[in-house]
């Protein structure tokens, strides 16, 4: 029986795959049967650390350290991975970073330093990693988003920005390239556990509480909780599905809230 969910032994590459959602999702694609292609660019020592992690679930996975925000160093690294692992059937373009600043104090260069990462860089590595699957009539391309997609809050106006740029991004290249049978469609996680979210996620930290109050399942995501949906969007599944964007957040973008007493 055909399997619609089956991955077996696609080749995905997750940007900034070392920790967090990253390493969440390489480890859900893994587990599946994908190799994974870790990236990186702050330490070599990092990657192979991610890979070692990996492999020692069993799941096939190399690593790659390259600079998603400079276009020769993808174009490179694109090419070496499709020569070296296979061409890539699944890219998803999760790196990222925040700044929480308030808009007033921002600096210029913070901002655009957060553009850069947070959209200009899925742009730069899916133009060079569509090309080959444009060629192939194949691949799956996943856009990680944000509930700063659809929502403002204070102090993350860069990252607000930039992620809800990219889930227009999305609908773009679904706009362009769904027609030579390419998905792309994005993952907006709520507020997960991770490395990103630990200082505002402190016990006694009044966001903490208040996130836990604002999501209607109760709780800070599991980044384990984004696997089935990473899944869905790499497999046959989701062949008939572009420039969605599937919100994983307890419920979140669902409700208004409720008053601190309810
Ligand atoms: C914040 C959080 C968010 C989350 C996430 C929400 O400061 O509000 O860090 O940005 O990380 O992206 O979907
Ligand atoms: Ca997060």
């Amino acid at each position: 029986m055909t399997n619609l969910f089956d991955i077996q032994g696609k080749v995905a590459l997750i940007t900034g795959s070392t920790h967090g959602l990253g390493m969440a999702m390489a480890k859900g694609l893994g587990q599946a049967g994908a190799t994974i292609v870790v990236n990186g660019n702050s330490s070599q020592e990092k990657i192979d650390a991610a890979v070692a992690e990996l492999k020692s679930e069993g799941i096939n996975a190399v690593g790659y350290k390259f600079n998603v925000t400079e276009e020769e160093q993808v174009k490179a690294a694109v090419a070496k991975i499709e020569n070296e692992v296979g061409p890539i059937d699944i890219l998803i373009n999760n790196a990222g970073i925040i700044k929480r600043i308030p808009l007033l104090e921002m600096e210029v260069a913070d901002f655009r330093e957060v553009i850069d990462i947070d959209l200009v860089s899925p742009f730069i590595v899916s133009k060079h990693v569509a090309k080959g699957m444009i060629e192939r009539r194949a691949g799956k391309i996943i856009n990680i988003c944000s509930m700063m997609s659809e929502l403002g809050r204070n102090t993350v106006s860069a990252y607000a920005a930039a992620k809800g740029g990219l889930k227009m991004l999305t609908k773009n290249m679904a706009t362009e390239w769904a027609k030579y049978n390419v998905q792309i469609n994005g993952i907006g996680p709520g507020y997960f556990a991770t490395e990103q979210t630990k200082p505002i996620r402190v016990d006694g930290h009044p966001f903490n509480d208040f996130i836990i109050s604002r999501t209607p399942a109760a709780k800070w995501g599991d980044p384990g909780d984004l696997a089935g949906a990473a899944i869905f969007l790499s497999s046959k599944a989701s062949d008939f599905v572009n420039g969605h964007i599937l919100y994983v957040d307890g419920g979140i973008l669902a409700t208004i809230g409720k008053p601190s007493n309810e």
